[in-house]
């Protein structure tokens, strides 16, 4: 599912993000050492070799909300751009941190000319976001920060099996439909 907002595109697609060759580049799950991990931090590390964490020793540690980009390594994107979502109840205020950690993404990805970026579900895995309000806030954000944007034209949030799929679809038609 897509729509299209001041000729930027938003998707929503059921994948790996481990896995999108067509873009130049895919938001990280991370964690404040940039190191490998689960979920999202462990599929796109194992897909991008040690080389990845190496990289990303000396930008460590960061900060929730905080974004940082590295360069892809062995996987088919140009960057990984590493943001540390919050822990659901513990870093406060939770909304906030991730909206940050979506602005900060983005405007990385403008600053670097990157027309193409891949988002996670950040923090609904192990941080323990609820999936719906974790989406909305996402969507809100992102449609927030698309009139400042010049090259970032595509914008795909991958989502782990159908449930996922769903519950970010419906909030991306309550956010831009209408
Ligand atoms: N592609 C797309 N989505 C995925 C994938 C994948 N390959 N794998 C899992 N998801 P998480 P967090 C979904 O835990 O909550 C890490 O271990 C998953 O179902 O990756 O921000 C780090 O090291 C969930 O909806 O990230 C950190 O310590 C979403 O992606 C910590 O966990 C995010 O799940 C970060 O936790």
């Amino acid at each position: 599912m897509k729509i299209e907002f001041l000729k930027v595109t938003v998707e929503c697609i059921a994948g790996d993000i481990a896995a999108q060759p067509d873009m130049a580049a895919v938001v990280n799950a991370a964690n404040a050492q940039l190191k490998t991990g689960g979920g999202v931090a462990g599929a796109l590390h194992r897909a991008a070799g040690s080389g990845l964490e190496e990289e990303g020793r000396p930008l460590a540690p960061i900060k929730p909300g905080q974004a940082v980009i590295t360069g892809g390594h062995n996987l088919p994107n140009r960057y990984v751009i590493h943001c540390l979502g919050p822990v659901y109840g513990i870093d406060k205020p939770e909304d906030k941190l991730l909206a940050d950690c979506y602005k900060n993404a983005l405007k990385i990805a403008e600053e670097k000319r990157i027309d193409s970026i891949a988002f996670p579900s950040i923090s609904t895995g192990a941080f323990g976001y609820p999936m719906k309000d974790a989406a909305e806030m996402a969507f809100k954000t992102v449609k927030e920060v698309i009139p400042a944007l010049n090259n970032v034209k595509l914008i795909r949030f991958v989502l782990h099996g159908s449930e996922a799929l769903g519950i970010h679809k419906e909030a991306l038609n309550k956010t831009f439909g209408g």
